[in-house]
């Protein structure tokens, strides 16, 4: 009995018919002609292994092409003229750095209609990218590098967490909290509630765009209601102010130093 194998992964499908097990398979992937010989349920079987007559890339026929852009992601879509696996590269702005590949290896499924999704884009920038196929062979083909520009961001950020006041001393307190993006940070208080204009703290937000927030007030009179809100916009501006919350400083138990 003779069998005829190339060195792709094909005559995998084909021999394990004869339910070879893992070792066996070792035995099968040469990767320069041959010829093998391996026992099989107490049979020896002679197995050539050709080097494959493939040596043709696929060809791009259509695309690539991105769809579904949005503020952090896209799709990109290619046709090939023969089954091949599915990869992209990309980077984002163009030229920065090394290419990112997705997925990190190729699917490995061998399709001629190709689809790959890219996440956690940054918003409102040029993304370029390019399309990696290769056949059974390992013939790979590369796309020529496209771009498009993702959406802008237009959602707030949303607080998931407070703000509390903690830390509460006679003259100040920390206020934390958290949101669900990277964002700047500000509180805004008065004391007491309803006196005046609200006093932003910093007066321009720390700009610092983080998703754990901590804000200090100080030079607060002790004894005495304090409201204060927490503000945080994102990199493109869009800014959520919670509700307005209170909290009350500690009374002055420290006498006058007397000299
Ligand atoms: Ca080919
Ligand atoms: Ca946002």
């Amino acid at each position: 009995m003779k069998i005829l194998l190339s060195p792709s992964i094909v005559p995998l499908f084909s021999i394990s018919l004869f339910q070879l097990t893992a070792t066996m398979w070792g035995q099968l992937t040469p990767q320069t002609p041959s010829k093998e010989f391996i026992r099989i349920g107490g049979r020896i079987i002679a197995v050539e292994v050709r080097a494959s007559s493939d040596t043709t890339p696929p060809v791009i026929t259509v695309g690539p092409s991105a769809g579904s852009i949005t503020s952090s992601g896209a799709t990109i879509n290619w046709t090939t003229d023969e089954a091949s696996n599915t990869q992209v590269e990309y980077r984002q702005p163009p030229g920065s750095g090394n290419w990112n590949p997705v997925p990190a290896t190729p699917n490995p499924a061998m399709v001629t209609s190709h689809s790959q999704a890219l996440t956690g884009l940054q918003p409102n920038q040029v993304v370029e990218y390019r399309a990696k196929s290769a056949d059974a062979a390992g013939n790979t083909v590369t796309s020529g590098i496209l771009q498009f520009t993702t959406l802008p961001d237009t959602t707030l950020p949303v607080i998931t967490v407070g703000p509390s006041a903690g830390s509460i001393t006679s003259s100040g307190a920390t206020i934390t909290w958290t949101t669900d993006e990277a964002s700047n940070t500000q509180v805004e208080y008065r004391q007491p509630p309803g006196s005046g204009n609200w006093n932003a703290v910093p007066s321009t937000p720390n700009p610092a765009m983080v998703t754990s927030h901590s804000q200090a007030l100080t030079g607060l009179q002790p004894n005495q209601v304090a409201e204060y809100r927490a503000k945080s916009a994102d990199a493109a501006g869009n800014t959520v102010t919670s509700g307005i919350q209170q909290f009350t400083t500690l009374a002055d138990t420290t006498p006058p130093s007397s000299p």
